[in-house]
């Protein structure tokens, strides 16, 4: 009789853990209801230093970014995005489109993976980050015009649909591109832009130095503008307490930051997997309720890849235990709420 009290009351909880039918339902992309995420989050907004829901809740999104789309396109499509909405449980998925390395101003029809992404999304109920991602070409300023031209298209075609999320600068970086001198401006130029089409939704704007100096965009944030939060990235085997520090000075000063970009690896993508210090990063997001998105789906076999190389070569999903690298494995299980995070 003991034994059977001890199992009705103990194996329930451990099996919710487990499967995480113990979780918040805001951690879900479909809730047991089937209404997506988009459904029950609707039009996005930013309320102090915290992400809301249209109903004003404070959320915490969690997902997974595209590799560049130039290398990684074949993954920018509804069967492999529904499948991390269906087994992978992400609420929005991340369409990093580079500029330079083969990247959209050598080659503009990269623009349709960006296209192939949101139409994914919105058929998906969740919510797509178009990501223009500054990068080797440093300084946002050198293709302002082009960023400007293509951000008013996509706001233009989509900017009444809440599933939207403008990235207007991955990481800017050089000495000499600084907040005050070219990041700001440039965001100043397109946050104008997109808002005389699209007056709500979220724009997310890179921060200096790699998207790591959020205490100096907190020192000087844009004003007069709502709905506006700011990149922070770090990659959990080459940035750790100190990049953390910095984040917090920022929250103290009133930045919303949403990490658009962090990986289980070092900086260069590769190297690791260094699960402990995600485990730590973690904690710290979940702690403040920052949004996130893991970098990245790629089969080229670097550390930071969720698959193994040379797996799901043709972009279909369905992705089997053997086809996800480590890191995949550990992120997979993170999202699906089967890792618990303090
Ligand atoms: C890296 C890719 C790597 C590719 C390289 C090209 O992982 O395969 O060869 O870009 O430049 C970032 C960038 C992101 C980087 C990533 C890892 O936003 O584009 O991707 N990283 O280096 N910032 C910090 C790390």
């Amino acid at each position: 009789m003991k034994i059977r009290i001890i199992g009705f009351v103990i194996l329930p909880v451990l099996m919710m853990s487990l499967s995480g039918c113990g979780t918040d339902e805001k951690f879900l992309a479909v809730d047991k209801k089937g209404k997506t995420v988009v459904d029950r989050f609707g039009q996005l907004q930013v309320n102090g230093t915290k992400l809301c829901t249209e109903a004003g809740k404070p959320i915490q999104l969690r997902g997974m970014s595209s590799h560049g789309l130039q290398w990684a396109g074949k993954y920018a499509n509804e069967d492999v995005i529904g499948w991390l909405r269906d087994d992978w449980n992400i609420q929005v998925w991340r369409a990093a489109m580079y500029l330079t390395q083969g990247g959209y101003i050598e080659n503009p029809v990269i623009k349709e993976k960006v296209i192939s992404s949101i139409e994914a999304a919105l058929k998906l109920g969740i919510y797509v980050i178009v990501d223009w991602h500054v990068l080797s070409d440093k300084n946002p300023q050198v293709y302002q015009a082009k960023a400007i031209e293509f951000f008013t298209d996509i706001a233009q075609k989509y900017g009444s649909y809440p599933n939207i999320i403008y990235e207007i600068c991955n990481e800017p970086n050089g000495k000499d591109v600084t907040w005050s001198g070219q990041i700001k401006p440039y965001a100043e130029a397109l946050i104008g832009a997109i808002r005389s089409l699209d007056p709500d939704n979220l724009i997310i704007v890179g921060t200096p130095n790699w998207s790591q100096d959020v205490d100096v965009a907190a020192r000087d944030p844009i004003k007069g503008e709502k709905n506006i939060m700011y990149t922070l990235h770090f990659y959990a085997g080459t940035h750790g307490e100190e990049l953390r520090n910095k984040a917090e000075k920022a929250l103290n000063l009133g930045l919303p930051i949403f990490v658009t970009e962090w990986g289980t690896s070092e900086a260069t993508g590769g190297g690791g997997v260094y699960i402990d210090e995600s485990k730590q990063w973690l904690t710290f997001l979940k702690k403040h309720q920052i949004s996130w998105v893991n970098w990245s789906v790629t089969n080229k076999g670097e550390e930071s890849g969720v698959l193994v190389y040379n797996a799901d070569r043709e972009g279909k999903g369905h992705w089997k235990e053997t086809d996800l690298s480590e890191s995949g494995r550990f992120i997979r299980k993170v999202l699906r709420n089967e890792i618990r995070i303090p």
